[in-house]
């Protein structure tokens, strides 16, 4: 049985975080492991409420766990601190971790903060050299780059900028730009991964996508396959969602994996 890793925040409304990243691992037949960074209480409105786990508990959670499972991919997602990330980077050398999938989150689509302010900084520097392929959206790209992002050559540019701090692979996803939702994979090369905007407010959308290359990658994937395939599964997981909340919508994953 191949394993994945989260290492991200808690949301109860299970759209997003470490839930959406353990459905998502399971449906394509990944052990799902799970390390939380922090607790949320949200809705499919927002994000109401944060509460850090303490940084000893999130080291306690990982050497525990670590010292007895080693997964096959490993994902960041929300991880709030600047001290998260430096003991993730300690965590990946002592345990020798491969394949880490960096979803770097910075503020909830509602608008909500979710890191604190030095976490770009230390994600670029600290991170970003550890890690197999990152999977910023254009406002994440932006925040890690300092390019403006509107145009499909902005990404690219992005994205080269991204591959310069270390990191081997690029997924900038571009749900976000106007016209027609092109994905750019990068990896010495340009891949345009293009689909039909979907309207609507999705919650969970980034978690969901990353989560997905990241168990890809855990069942063997390259990152180029686990790229496409994630994108695949993204365009149909946005054609198959439901309202429940007063808010965003949710997604109904339920359908044959490749
Ligand atoms: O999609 C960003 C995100 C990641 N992780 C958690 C979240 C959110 C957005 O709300 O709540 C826990």
């Amino acid at each position: 049985m191949k394993k994945a890793l989260t290492i991200a925040g808690f949301d109860p409304s299970g759209g997003a975080g470490i839930q959406a990243d353990l459905k998502v691992f399971h449906l394509f037949g990944i052990y799902g492991l799970s390390v939380a960074s922090s607790l949320t209480a949200q809705n499919t409105k927002g994000v109401e409420g944060i509460l850090p786990v303490s940084r000893e508990f999130v080291k306690k959670q990982l050497d525990v766990l670590l010292s007895d499972i080693i997964p096959d991919a490993t994902k960041t997602g929300m991880l709030y601190s600047e001290y998260n990330i430096e003991l993730i980077c300690r965590v990946i050398r002592k345990y020798a971790l491969q394949n880490i999938v960096v979803d770097p989150v910075f503020i909830s689509s509602s608008g909500r903060r979710l890191a604190e302010r030095g976490v770009p900084e230390a994600i670029r520097k600290r991170l970003l050299p550890f890690c197999a392929v990152v999977t910023p959206n254009i406002y994440e790209a932006s925040v890690l780059t300092g390019i403006a992002i509107e145009t499909i050559k902005d990404m690219e540019k992005a994205a080269v900028r991204l591959s310069e701090y270390g990191c081997r692979n690029v997924i900038v996803t571009g749900g976000h730009l106007k016209k027609a939702a092109v994905d750019l994979f990068y990896d010495g090369e340009f891949h345009y991964l293009r689909s039909r905007k979907i309207k609507g407010e999705f919650h969970g959308t980034g978690c969901t996508f990353s989560s997905a290359v990241t168990a890809l990658l855990a069942g063997g994937k390259t990152a180029s396959e686990a790229a496409m395939l994630a994108k695949k599964f993204m365009d149909r997981s946005l054609k198959k969602t439901f309202g429940t909340g007063r808010g965003m919508r949710l997604f109904d994953l339920k359908y044959d994996t490749p």
